[in-house]
């Protein structure tokens, strides 16, 4: 397979299934990315390539719903070592303001190397003459200037989608500078937020020691390479009319029916992980229970929580956590038929998704840290009458676009139960005020835009500059 447009992620965009015969087959994944960068790929007759989970070691090119697919091997070694080791166990808490104390250690480095070499290569054998490859994510950071090394006809754009932490943090990392040196092998470097370029271009100066200007950084090979914000949105116009159809309304009716019809629903619904604040909002929640703000008679709230990385220790530990908390509530404060917390460990399909967005009443997203998070968006997207109210942590990506939302410091327990009541308790006109206001900025912002601003910029970037510096 060789292609023009080479998307490289960790993951392929399809899961592994079982065929009602009985035959493996695959599955396109939901996620947000996929959905971005599907019609993208098409369009330019794109090719992916990725990990499609699993040790299956003879796995060939395929393609699956139209999509022209390149799997990856992964060992059992590699899958401890790159992906529930360095990527998960150390860059993840690193770049999440070290919410959990990151483990540093030398092998899992050794095989993060390995890895992305082993990708990088790849991409060179795909990628047509003069082609463009963007990178995906943390895991992948040193693809671009291996990649580069390899191919330096091509055109590299490399995305991060989880934040990039200010220089205090990120210099704990023993191989800081291999990173920054692997991040540079692009044209352009993009990142959710402002602030997260600004602490790389910080981190280039004082690390690499390159000289930058705003967004640019001045290489001594005579290349430029930008960092810049593109902060990644949903398919707005998709979610609105999943959200629309006959089957979702009716199945958002028996959401609250099943739940008793109560005055308010409160949902959450995150992947299972540290950074997304669960423990803490649930504890408010239950607090304000126990202190008759709201009753159970009146309100739940229901809690998604996606299996993921459960291999993980942090994740095994957190979902004890979790399990307990929930249990205590409701043993405490639930009656029969009235549980506190409606609690699901599960996924479920994208229609169930937006049906229990269409069920609640006010959506609680309470991260410590979160690159953007796209289910608040996922949210607005699907409140088509403009009601339904958003608490959001200010320390998610999605706070800077959306203001109207009542925003929220995790950290702060009182606060947060003072905007859980201020949100359930707002008037109809307050709700649909701010609502109005955030479903213009998604749709305007959709995906879309997100996709074509940044391969517009990348197919601009890359030019070569006169600078005199330190080489
Ligand atoms: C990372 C960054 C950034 C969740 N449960 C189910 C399901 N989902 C879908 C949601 C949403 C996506 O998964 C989750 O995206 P988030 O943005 O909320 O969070 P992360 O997984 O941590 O994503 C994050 C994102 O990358 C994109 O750049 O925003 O900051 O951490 O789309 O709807 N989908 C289905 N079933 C589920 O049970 N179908």
């Amino acid at each position: 397979m060789h292609a023009d447009l080479v998307v490289v992620a960790n993951r392929l965009p399809v899961d592994r299934i079982t065929m009602p015969d009985g035959t493996p087959g695959w599955r396109t994944s939901p996620g947000g990315l996929v959905t971005a960068l599907e019609p993208v790929l098409r369009a330019n007759d794109g090719v992916w390539i990725g990990w499609p989970g699993g040790t299956d070691q003879d796995l060939q090119p395929f393609e699956a719903d139209g999509l022209r697919l390149v799997p990856m091997t992964m060992t059992a070694e590699e899958i401890e070592e790159f992906y529930e080791g360095f990527s998960n166990a150390t860059l993840w808490p690193l770049y999440h303001d070290l919410v959990a104390k990151p483990e540093f250690h030398r092998e899992w480095w050794d095989a993060y190397q390995r890895v992305n070499r082993r990708f990088a290569e790849r991409c060179a054998e795909v990628a047509s003459e003069g082609g463009t490859v963007w990178v995906q994510d943390y895991q992948l950071q040193l693809v671009p200037a291996m990649l580069r090394e390899l191919r330096p006809d091509l055109r590299i754009g490399f995305y991060l989608h989880i934040p990039f932490p200010p220089a205090e943090l990120f210099q704990q990392l023993p191989w800081r500078r291999q990173l920054l040196e692997g991040l540079l092998g692009a044209d352009l470097v993009g990142f959710q937020l402002p602030g997260a370029a600004q602490n790389f271009i910080r981190l280039v100066r004082q690390r690499v020691g390159h000289k930058t200007h705003r967004d640019l950084v001045y290489l001594p090979d005579g290349r430029t390479v930008r960092a810049t914000a593109y902060p990644i949105s949903i398919d707005y116009a998709g979610f609105e009319e999943l959200a629309r159809s006959e089957a979702v309304t009716q199945r958002a009716k028996e959401i609250r029916e099943a739940l008793g019809n109560p005055e308010k629903i409160f949902l959450g619904c995150d992947r299972l992980d540290y950074t997304k604040g669960i423990y803490a909002r649930l504890r408010a929640y239950g607090e304000l229970l126990s202190e008759g703000e709201l009753d159970v008679e009146q309100a739940v709230f229901v809690q998604v929580a996606v299996p993921s990385r459960e291999q993980v220790e942090q994740y095994k530990i957190l979902r004890d956590e979790i399990d307990r908390l929930v249990g205590r509530l409701n043993g405490d404060l639930g009656t029969i038929g009235r549980p506190a917390i409606s609690y699901m460990h599960s996924s479920y399909p994208r229609e169930e998704m937006a049906a229990l967005y269409r069920a609640a009443d006010v959506m609680v997203v309470t991260p410590y840290r979160d690159g953007m998070n796209l289910v608040a968006k996922e949210y607005v997207a699907c409140r088509l009458d403009d009601d339904g109210a958003l608490v959001l942590s200010e320390f998610a990506g999605a706070a800077e676009e959306l203001r109207q939302a009542w925003l929220v410091n995790p950290y702060d327990l009182n606060g947060m139960k003072a905007a859980l009541l201020e949100a359930s308790r707002a008037t109809p006109k307050e709700i649909s005020r701010r609502m109005k206001a955030m479903r213009r900025t998604v749709s305007t912002n959709d995906v879309n835009a997100w996709a074509s601003s940044f391969l517009h910029d990348l197919a601009e970037a890359g030019t070569a500059h006169d600078k005199t510096v330190r080489s």
